[in-house]
């Protein structure tokens, strides 16, 4: 029954701002790669994937991420555009902060009983569109900068339009 079930994943959340300026840096790249794209709205970097939750477990995946409140705050330089195979095309970064990598493995071992094992490290990344005709070479852009200062818990509803996701709830991580 989809009523009793919410689909969830934890998120760096872009500024308004920042996902115009990923916009404007990448359309043409994710135009010409034939992929579906991913509107500007929808631009996020997945921390922990959780997927289908019984909505009576939703207060205690809220209260195993509150512990990760004032973690430290990261900055994120994105600066390459390259594509996983046909799968997906990323906005990736060729120096991902340690603080962000922490953020996320410390999720994963709070939120353990909510999530598959999973032993593929954690890159972050922003999917900028989805199914490439053919694979494409890595393209490098101008640096994107993107101070973090919190993460969020993110639901996922999907409709004829497709995904629409809204932001449930903020954390904030420490300067
Ligand atoms: P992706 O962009 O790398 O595909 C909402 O669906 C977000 O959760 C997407 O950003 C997507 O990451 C991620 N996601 C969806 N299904 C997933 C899965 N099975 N494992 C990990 N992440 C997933």
């Amino acid at each position: 029954d989809p009523a009793r079930h919410r689909r969830l994943f934890f998120a760096l959340w872009p500024t308004d701002q920042f996902r115009a300026e990923i916009e404007t840096a990448t359309h043409a790249i994710a135009l010409a790669s034939g992929g579906r794209l991913i509107p500007a709205r929808n631009l996020h970097v997945t921390l922990l994937f959780l997927g289908e939750v019984p909505a009576e477990n939703f207060d205690v995946v809220q209260q195993a991420a509150a512990p990760l409140a004032g973690s430290p705050a990261f900055e994120l330089s994105f600066d390459g555009v390259e594509a996983w195979g046909r799968r997906l095309l990323c906005l990736t970064s060729s120096t991902p902060p340690a603080a962000a990598i922490d953020l996320a493995t410390r999720l994963r071992a709070h939120l353990s009983n909510f999530v598959r094992e999973d032993e593929r490290e954690f890159r972050p990344h922003i999917t900028l569109a989805r199914d490439l005709p053919r694979s494409r070479p890595t393209q490098k852009i101008e640096v994107l900068r993107q101070q973090v200062n919190d993460f969020a818990l993110v639901e996922s509803v999907r409709d004829a339009r497709g995904s629409q996701y809204s932001v449930l709830n903020r954390w904030p991580l420490e300067r």
